[in-house]
């Protein structure tokens, strides 16, 4: 029986907190297994690094993942090349594994542009900051997909806990179930939107429940086990292009997880959480599960594990340095890129804006 076929109650498991098999392991190949492993500490010591620039005012805000690495890479390395990414704006590792390098990512929450510039043959979505509004367009470009005959390419789309609130959440999964969307609709239940917490969110025992109203499977996984992960997201994708008989084409997955760090870099979650509640849920940090784990299956010992600290404070140290040394951008940019061509509203904007800039030069815009 497929791992999707249970009660949305059952939440799937595979590594317990101490990185014990407790469930069925994936057939994933060591090279990826550990792959999957570099890549969550890339995300984590990406993170640290984004969360300390910002501090320093190398950055203008910034919304961390820490805690999240679990979910993001167990999902996003599920993934074949041709399908497509739909994030929010905390997906900086599974965007990372789709292809945008780390550059971008710093690019986009220094406020350049040029974040927004997918490279060519990345099949992802720029980062969508209005709550859950990227999900009735991943389930669009799923439709897409189907009306083309594209049927080897599904659409997984990431949201929060709260998104699904939205309006835009009903609308997109609804829709998906009528039409038979291939679409996997993946919530990262990290307990919190922001102050909000889980159960002022919803009356729902869970977020996979609703998958029920909408006529399509859902599924709560642990999201802080990156095996488990994996395998919801593989069944789903698999399902999603091709399924069995009498199945459906989306899915609901809710990853239940916790971020360990503020909601954004403007934000302060002492006020409103224990610091209990956050020890508690950092004895399941997926990084040490999955390590161990790997460590006990004899596909990486200390010598590994080193290599890949080194690596990857390279790598986020190069991707510093290539943001940092980035021209500025000219600031006319922003008027040219919601559009083909600018609407009348923006062209008025624009034309204010140069003649300010005309008046009192850039210096005046710059705070001292
Ligand atoms: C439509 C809309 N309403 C409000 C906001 C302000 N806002 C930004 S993040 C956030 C909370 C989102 O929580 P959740 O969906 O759980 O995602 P998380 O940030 O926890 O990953 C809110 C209300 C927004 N960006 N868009
Ligand atoms: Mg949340």
């Amino acid at each position: 029986m497929s791992v999707l076929q249970r009660d949305p109650q059952d939440r799937v498991r595979v590594l317990d907190e101490d990185g014990t098999v407790v469930g069925e392991v994936p057939d994933i190949d060591d090279e990826t297994l550990v792959e999957m492993y570099r890549y969550m500490r890339l995300a984590r010591h990406f993170d640290t690094r984004a969360v300390s620039l910002q501090r320093q005012g190398r950055m203008g805000t910034y919304p961390p993942l820490s805690g999240q690495e679990g979910a993001q890479i167990g999902s996003a390395i599920a993934l074949d090349e041709q399908d497509w990414m739909v994030p929010s704006y905390r997906e900086h590792g599974a965007s990372l594994l789709r292809g945008l390098p780390l550059k971008q990512t710093l690019l986009y929450w220094m406020g350049h542009e040029k974040g927004n510039e997918m490279p060519e043959g990345v099949n992802l979505f720029p980062p969508a900051v209005p709550i859950a509004s990227q999900i009735p367009h991943a389930t669009g470009a799923a439709w897409a997909k189907k009306l083309r005959g594209e049927d080897d390419t599904a659409v997984i789309c990431y949201f929060g806990d709260g998104a699904t609130s939205e309006g835009d959440f009903h609308e997109g999964l609804n829709f998906a179930g009528v039409f038979d969307t291939p679409n996997v609709f993946f919530c990262n239940n990290n307990q919190w939107a922001i102050s909000v917490p889980r159960e002022r969110q919803t009356a729902s025992e869970t977020l996979a429940q609703k998958a029920t109203a909408y006529g399509i499977d859902g599924v709560q996984v642990d999201g802080m086990d990156p095996l488990a992960v994996y395998s919801v997201t593989k069944a789903a994708l698999d399902k999603a292009k091709n399924p069995g008989e009498g199945e459906g084409r989306p899915t609901l997955i809710e990853a239940v997880q916790y971020r360990f760090g503020a909601h954004t870099t403007a934000d302060d979650p002492t006020v409103y959480r224990d610091d209990e509640e956050v020890e508690k849920w950092k004895a399941k940090d997926p990084i040490p599960r999955l390590e161990a784990f790997l460590r006990e299956t004899g596909r990486i010992d200390d010598e590994g594990v080193e290599a890949i600290e080194e690596d990857v404070k390279g790598r986020v140290a190069d991707a510093i340095e290539a943001a940092e040394s980035d021209p500025r951008p000219d600031p006319s940019e922003m008027f040219n890129h919601a559009y083909a061509e600018r609407t009348p509203e923006i062209q008025a904007q624009y034309e204010e804006f140069e003649a300010l800039r005309e008046k009192f030069g850039d210096e005046g815009f710059l705070r001292e």
